[in-house]
């Protein structure tokens, strides 16, 4: 894995979800720690740093992947090229030890929610949401699920392709058919990209709008999340720019005078949230913020 082709790779959606980009980005940068022929310790951060940044920008509103590399980055020991070297290396070992154990722990917890004959809605693809799946599979329950193709990217259908190979009976609707499909519906799991200090959702364009169709029909809405995702930054207000995608990933060759938006994320309201599943356990959003404070009180720091 080498680090331009990683960077390439995110930009290009080829490894796409918070998790799997915040994992990939640590791979990479072991990637780098191992391949590195810096004679100095000082050398050796700045070649690990510069990672860091190319990586970050890759996808610049991944609280999921910052926080990884804040907690790689955060006791590198600067006295010999040897230590800062173990450091590292012990760090992101941890780190992707942290990203198992979370999605292990989310799996049990959430898998609680899927009961024998009931129907699982999902948009978009979140190796969370399909972790959760599978332990309800292994758990022999019997269930289906109703699926979303998420345009303009289709990530829907990676997650019908993923069901439908592990024996999980899948129904795939376009975006536009979620309010019948949700409907019939008895939990809603999606993923997160981030979890903001007031306990806003960030996840794929439309999942505010299933969030308020759950509402209407009753239907438990919840973001299954590691909580690493929180970003730290919308605690001193600075909230990420929702991304906002190309033009021609909507519409090729739009007509000339025709705007294309592609706002690929969207912030779901909390009240519309029944409850944020984490390693931590299950929380109300404000709770979850709180469970997050008293975790990681060097986050809440200035
Ligand atoms: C992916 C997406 C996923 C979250 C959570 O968007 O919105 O729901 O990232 O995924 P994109 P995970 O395809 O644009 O990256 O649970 O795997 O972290």
């Amino acid at each position: 894995m080498e680090l331009n082709d990683s960077v390439r790779q995110i930009k290009e959606l080829k490894v796409q979800g918070a998790e799997m980009i915040a994992r990939f980005a640590l791979e990479t940068i072991r990637n780098v720690l191992k391949q590195s022929n810096a004679d100095s310790a000082g050398l050796l951060y700045s070649e690990m740093a510069d990672a860091r940044k190319k990586l970050a920008a890759a996808r610049p509103t991944e609280p999921c992947m910052f926080n990884a590399f804040k907690y790689v980055f955060m006791d590198v020991k600067n006295e010999s090229t040897i230590e800062m070297y173990k450091s590292f290396l012990e760090r992101i070992e941890l780190a992707l030890k942290h990203f198992d154990f979370a999605q292990q722990t989310i799996a049990k917890i959430a898998s609680q929610k899927v009961k024998n004959g009931s129907i699982i809605f999902t948009h978009c693809h979140s190796s969370t949401v399909i972790e959760i799946l599978k332990e309800a599979k292994r758990q022999k329950k019997h269930f289906e699920v109703y699926n979303t193709e998420t345009r303009p990217r289709f990530q829907g259908r990676k997650t019908a392709a993923e069901l439908a190979a592990l024996g999980i009976p899948v129904t795939h609707f376009v975006d536009a058919a979620a309010r019948y499909a949700i409907k019939k519906c008895d939990v809603a799991f999606i993923g997160a990209d981030a979890i903001t200090s007031e306990g806003k959702v960030v996840n794929k364009i439309g999942s505010e709008l299933f969030a308020e169709v759950a509402k209407k029909f009753e239907v438990p809405f919840y973001s299954c999340t590691d909580s690493w995702k929180f970003d730290v930054e919308s605690i001193f207000g600075y909230e990420k720019n929702l991304e906002m995608r190309s033009e021609t990933e909507v519409w090729e060759d739009a007509p000339k005078g025709v705007k294309v938006n592609n706002y690929a994320f969207e912030k779901v309201d909390p009240e519309l949230v029944t409850g944020i599943i984490s390693e931590m356990g299950i929380y109300r959003p404000d709770v979850f913020v709180q469970e997050v404070k008293h975790s990681y009180p060097e986050l809440f720091e200035r």
